[in-house]
């Protein structure tokens, strides 16, 4: 546990971290400990070589509540500039492995972006997500007016962000939010289950899918051609490809160091 028990880390397996967000009594809303925390977690996720993917979740009641409104009270725009906030959502958008969101109860404001930023998002049935800044005067700051737009076109990202209406986990599983719908206790099982499919994966081969799809989303399809091409002729001579073809050939599962 770090940062005055706001963010707590668990190895449910050496190659696994889980992320937790825990600030019950205000709905795990992202105050500065909060971010500061989850920082300081996919840091330290990011250097550990044998961790190959990374939960974030939060408690049966909230992933996260949004952005902390009582730290927005009085906030000009320079105390805000000065708070860094980007920098957080550049560790989120920028974390280089597999990131899957486990999502129970309230996804909203800044709670929705993060589960936007994420790379998988698997939520119970109860979970509820929303991006409701227009009622504060405000608007989605964390990436949300862009990520909902590319993930569920512009008409459903406008269609909740000027109402500020929430949407259940189900319609987030229809357009697209939501990768896993399950029942709410199957929430983290499903999301564990899936960090230990892809920690079995080669790690290079994971780290260039991420890379191209990532990366390619932001560039002309052109340029984003290009950059998967280049990957798959590097994962090409790799070791783990030659293990991977003789395992499918020789009807064993493959062992791959990652080479
Ligand atoms: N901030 C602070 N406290 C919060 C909170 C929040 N976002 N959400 C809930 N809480 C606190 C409540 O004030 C309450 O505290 P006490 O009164 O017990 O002291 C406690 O959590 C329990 O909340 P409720 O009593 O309201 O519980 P309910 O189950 O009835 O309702 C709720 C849960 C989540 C539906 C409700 O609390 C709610 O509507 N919360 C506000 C949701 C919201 O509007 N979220 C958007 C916040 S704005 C930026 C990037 C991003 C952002 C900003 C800048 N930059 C890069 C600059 C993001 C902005 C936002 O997210």
């Amino acid at each position: 546990m770090n940062e005055a028990q706001s963010v707590i880390v668990e190895t449910p397996s050496e190659a696994v971290r889980l992320v937790r967000m825990y600030r019950p009594q205000a709905r795990n809303a992202l105050n500065l400990v909060v971010r500061r925390g989850l920082m300081q977690a996919l840091a330290e996720a990011s250097e550990a070589c044998e961790v190959r993917a990374v939960i974030l979740t939060g408690d049966d009641k909230a992933f996260a509540a949004g952005a902390d409104i009582g730290e927005m009270k009085d906030a000009s725009p320079p105390d805000i500039h000065a708070r860094r906030i980007e920098a957080f959502w550049e560790s989120v958008g920028g974390f280089q492995k597999p990131l899957i969101a486990a999502v129970n109860g309230y996804a909203l404001g800044a709670g929705c972006e993060l589960a936007l930023a994420c790379d998988i998002v698997v939520a119970g049935r109860g979970a509820c997500f929303g991006l409701p800044e227009v009622r504060l005067g405000i608007m989605p700051g964390g990436g949300g007016s862009q990520r909902l737009a590319r993930i569920a076109g512009k008409h459903v990202a406008l269609r909740y962000m000027l109402t500020g209406e929430r949407f259940e986990a189900e319609a987030a599983w229809r357009h697209g939010l939501v990768t896993d719908l399950t029942a709410d206790e199957e929430t983290l099982p499903t999301a564990l289950a899936i960090a230990e499919k892809i920690a079995a994966m080669p790690p290079l081969a994971v780290a260039k899918i991420k890379e191209s799809v990532v990366k390619g989303l932001n560039a002309p399809l052109d340029a984003a051609l290009a950059l998967e091409r280049q990957s798959y002729y590097f994962l090409n001579a790799t070791a783990d490809k030659e293990e991977g073809v003789a395992a499918f050939l020789e009807k064993r599962p493959g062992r791959f160091s990652g080479k």
